[in-house]
């Protein structure tokens, strides 16, 4: 019985190797396993004739038996299922091309601004978002009733906090911990409660810059800002400082750079005037570096801000800044 058994074993696993598609392989399937005739099911169906000290010794057999050939069914559809995948594969058809992510322009565009001014040998330094109306206005000069502190011009959380509305708290941290010398940049997210429009968005990155030491003047930041300009845009390009007013450093400037689309001769992009205003600048106001324990006759600093959207819409020609924040790839897969 024992050897009759294994006979059939063979046979069956024999079966089930040879054939080749599922078809035959549920014949081969029926021939052993079926429910009425199937070879195997007969013997299982006749233990019941056999001597009762027989029937769990071969009924355990019968049924090891059963279960290794639906073993082998399973394994054999399977492999069958992947033949017949592979018969189709086209191996002459291209391959699929990885997608390939890239950084955000607006990220792209910090970047290199930092390495600009790393190579001046000014240290990245950050913080954090959230601030206090001491590090966001007063130690900036912006007492109690100035204008810009008005609760309609910035995002409040809570009575002590707010979302900051440019970079320098950040290196007013730093002035508080460190003495000069200090070449410092600060990039970062800021938040202004501004109507959106194409060249205004609640959220903006700007990137703000401070030198501290003895007998810096106003022509080592003319200097650094024209290196990074040329840097940044071309070494043709021409700056031009305007006095303007910042509470914080005295004298100011706004700082135009000649049309980089139409080198100054007037065109759509500089509304015909030739020039384009890129940042904000000047000497750090005394009345900074005394909230800082720093003193003025000992001291001297240039400070600079800017808007990376507006930088970076300059450079690429791009005329909308919400284009930047609404992750069409169309737009992104472009830089
Ligand atoms: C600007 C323009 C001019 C500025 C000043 C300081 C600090 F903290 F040193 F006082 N940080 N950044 C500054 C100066 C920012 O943004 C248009």
């Amino acid at each position: 019985m024992r050897q009759e058994l294994e006979k059939l074993g063979d046979e069956a696993k024999e079966k089930i190797l040879q054939v080749k598609d599922e078809k035959s392989l549920e014949k081969v399937r029926i021939e052993f396993l079926g429910r009425k005739q199937g070879r195997i099911t007969k013997v299982l169906r006749s233990i019941k004739n056999l001597p009762s000290k027989d029937r769990p010794l071969i009924g355990g057999l019968v049924n090891q038996l059963k279960e290794e050939i639906e073993k082998e069914l399973k394994e054999r559809k399977k492999s069958i299922e992947k033949e017949e995948r592979e018969e189709y594969i086209d191996i002459t058809l291209p391959g699929k091309k990885p997608l390939v992510g890239k950084l955000h322009p607006i990220t792209q565009t910090i970047e290199e601004i930092k390495r600009i001014f790393m190579g001046l040998g000014f240290r990245v330094v950050r913080g954090p978002e959230a601030e206090t109306e001491y590090y966001n206005f007063e130690a900036l000069n912006m007492p109690r009733y100035h204008p810009a502190r008005d609760e309609q011009d910035s995002f409040y959380l809570d009575n002590n906090y707010l979302l900051r509305t440019h970079t320098s708290p950040v290196q007013i941290k730093i002035m508080e911990k460190e003495s000069p010398p200090i070449r410092i940049i600060a990039p970062g997210k800021c938040y202004r409660r501004d109507a959106v429009d194409a060249s205004h968005f609640t959220m903006f990155h700007h990137v703000e810059g401070l030198a501290v030491d003895k007998k810096i003047t106003f022509s080592d930041l003319k200097g650094s800002l024209t290196y990074f300009v040329h840097q940044m845009f071309d070494k043709e390009t021409k700056l031009r400082f305007r006095p303007s007013f910042f509470p914080f450093t005295e004298p100011s400037a706004e700082v135009d750079i000649s049309c980089i689309m139409c080198k100054g001769s007037g065109c759509r992009v500089c509304s015909g005037k030739g020039w384009l205003e890129i940042l904000g600048a000047g000497m750090v106001d005394p009345e900074v570096f005394k909230k800082v324990n720093y003193d003025p006759e000992k001291y001297q600093g240039f400070a600079f801000g800017m808007g990376v959207e507006r930088i970076c819409m300059l450079k690429y020609g791009i005329d909308d800044i919400r284009l930047f924040f609404q992750n069409d790839l169309r737009f992104l897969r472009q830089f």
